[in-house]
């Protein structure tokens, strides 16, 4: 029965039924006693495993089909009337040929299957922030993750009411074919429609497809910002609290930095972080003109593989009940779970993510095809379970941000950390990020690319305009956060990491935020304030970056360096960039952030030798 009395909720619910015919419909509650019962309907199909009750209380395991493991960007359009409000970075299809080509592929397709209705929230509902949406779909095990990772339920439609708005978003799983797949996006309708998936990013609308590319769409109209980021919060050893929201891509460490453990000495001290997010933040201007966060989502969908309880034991401790494992290995033994990195020994009897017996014998780390669990296999965690959640987490406030950070995976070139010079050097920076590919998108791993903010597959508009509108948002930021950039995966020629990473990070952090307090020095140099490196602490640092080679501070002022032949390098590519794509909406203050930077690295004029 309809569980409201909003008439464009219903149109909704009933154009979409007429499309895909569902032999019934069954509207989310967001009740305890529904969910248990899909739980079990789902056990009872083989779409879910039941994983050992005692060490994993409520948790499952679902396996996709072997086609269907990642975000797929080449098939995830932004449907706007004009072809330039997309821009070129955006595949692009008129919204009157992206409704005809899903409404054929969606028609009749939910014939003998159960239409879930789920009212879901992006945000605390009834916060200021919050943004409310309905998903249609055929998938259990998309409204099993929707509830984990958005607020679900009826007191979604009550804060609907009679008449609210809502962004729609259809899924409709049809027969998983990659060919047929499309996630499709019209920012101009407030809807989303998803064909043939039935993986994460592609299907849990409320997440990449509402909370980045739609609400990016918003936030520029409405004068705010959607981003891909993690947001955490510092505890000084003086109680004092400090806000940071990080921007990373896919599958780069942002639940990493979200809940990172201080190194011990740090601990004694009194330092803490806690978690408000670990994927996406909403941020306004406050009237105290400073930039104030929130993250919309309510549960953590992070990558398995390589989490563990020294990489990042609050994760692990996430997942150990009310979670649902993607395309991990299965433990026979125990009824628990596996991914390479979860632990040294490898389980005897496991059973791979696609459903086969695996052969620990023949593992070798560098060969997927021989791992037990996919890379991007995934969790879906309760944020509530995190043991650093932040008790802002969850509230009706925002949180302030001191520091914005932006991070791609570098191998070379990108210092550890420096900051921008102002707010417009620091969208310039942001501008100019580029980060190696990850197993998160299908296609090739560990190309370099661009990824302007974090955001290349996730804007919902022109990136120019993107651009444009950061810039036009430093305008309106009496006391903006100041803006820096990180890079943690610089190696060596051997290719071995050169910083330790994890939860070592808290020393660039804690550098970072006393910049915010101007209570210590940097380096000016080509690209922007770079530390000194007596600056960062790395006492009682234990990391061996080769076979007897300890990180010191030689190997410090290694990851510092500026190296302006390869700035010079990175400044023309990125002219490349700036001009072959996105050219005419790039905002003046970013070429002139360029120029400075081109400047910078023309190598010193040779001085005359004097004359004997
Ligand atoms: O699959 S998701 O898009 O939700 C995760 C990610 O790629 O960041
Ligand atoms: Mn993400």
């Amino acid at each position: 029965m309809a569980l409201t009395k909003n008439k464009k909720v219903l149109d909704f619910v009933n154009e979409s039924a007429e499309l895909t015919q569902p032999d019934k419909i069954v509207w989310i509650d967001g009740s305890e006693t529904q969910i248990k019962k899909l739980k079990e309907e789902a056990v009872k199909s083989g779409e879910l495993i039941k994983l050992n009750e005692d060490l994993l209380p409520d948790c499952y395991l679902h396996r996709t089909k072997v086609n269907d493991v990642a975000r797929v960007e080449d098939r995830t359009f932004i449907c706007t009337t004009k072809k330039e409000d997309a821009g070129p970075i955006n595949y692009w299809m008129a919204p009157s040929q992206a409704y005809e080509l899903c409404s054929e592929i969606a028609r009749g397709s939910m014939k003998g299957r159960t239409m879930y209705v789920i009212p879901y929230s992006m945000g605390v509902v009834g916060s200021e922030f919050a943004k409310y949406g309905i998903e249609v779909t055929d998938s259990i095990y998309v409204v099993l993750n929707m509830n984990i990772m958005t607020r679900v339920g009826k007191t979604v439609l009550d804060a609907l009411g009679k008449d609210g708005d809502f962004i729609k978003g259809l899924h409709a799983k049809c027969d998983v074919n990659a060919e047929k797949r499309y996630i499709m996006h019209f920012p101009e309708d407030n809807a989303i429609i998803s064909v043939n998936s039935a993986y994460g990013g592609n299907v849990l609308l409320g997440k990449k497809c509402f909370a980045l590319r739609i609400a990016s769409y918003l936030g520029r109209n409405e004068g705010w910002l959607a981003e891909h980021m993690l947001i955490l919060g510092v505890t000084f050893p003086d109680g004092e609290k400090k806000y940071v929201a990080a921007a990373f891509p896919s599958a780069c460490g942002k639940t990493n930095l979200a809940m990172l453990i201080p190194p011990k000495h740090y601990r004694e001290k009194g330092y803490k972080i806690e978690t408000v997010g670990d994927d996406i933040a909403w941020l306004r201007v406050g009237e105290d003109g400073r930039l104030w966060a929130v993250n919309p989502e309510n549960g953590f969908f992070g990558v398995a593989p390589g989490t563990n309880e020294h990489s990042n034991y609050n994760a692990l401790q996430s997942t150990k009940k009310g979670t649902i494992f993607t395309n991990v290995a299965l433990n026979t033994d125990d009824m628990t779970v596996w991914w390479e990195g979860l632990s040294k020994e490898l389980p005897e009897h496991c059973i791979d993510w696609t459903g086969k017996p695996w052969n620990p014998a023949k593992f070798d780390k560098k060969d997927k095809s021989t791992c037990a669990a996919h890379p991007n296999s995934r969790f879906t965690a309760p944020a509530a379970n995190c043991p650093c959640i932040s008790e802002k987490f969850g509230s009706l406030e925002a949180v302030p941000i001191s520091a914005i950070i932006f991070g791609g995976r570098r191998a070379s070139t990108t210092p550890l950390v420096y900051q921008a010079r102002d707010w417009n050097h620091g969208v310039f920076i942001g501008s100019a990020m580029s980060s190696e590919t990850t197993a998160a998108a299908a296609g090739a791993v560990g190309v370099l690319r661009h990824d302007p903010m974090a955001m290349k597959p996730f804007t919902g508009y022109h990136m120019g305009d993107y651009f444009a509108h950061w810039v036009n948002m430093g305008k309106k930021i009496a006391n903006p956060p100041k803006i820096f950039n990180v890079n943690w995966f610089r190696t060596d020629k051997d290719g071995n990491f050169m910083w330790p990473g994890f939860g070592d990070n808290m020393r660039v952090l804690e550098w970072i935020l006393k910049r915010c307090d101007g209570t210590v020095d940097a380096e000016e140099t080509a690209i922007g304030y770079v530390p000194k490196a007596e600056d960062i602490d790395i006492s009682e640092l234990d990391y061996e970056i080769c076979k007897g080679k300890k990180f010191d501070l030689k190997s410090l002022k290694e990851i510092l360096v500026v190296d302006k032949e390869k700035w010079a390098k990175e400044a023309e590519e990125l002219e490349g960039y700036y001009n072959g794509t996105i050219k005419d909406r790039i905002p003046d203050e970013l070429w002139q952030s360029l120029e400075t930077l081109k400047n910078n690295c023309k190598p010193a004029e040779k001085t005359e030798k004097a004359s004997k």
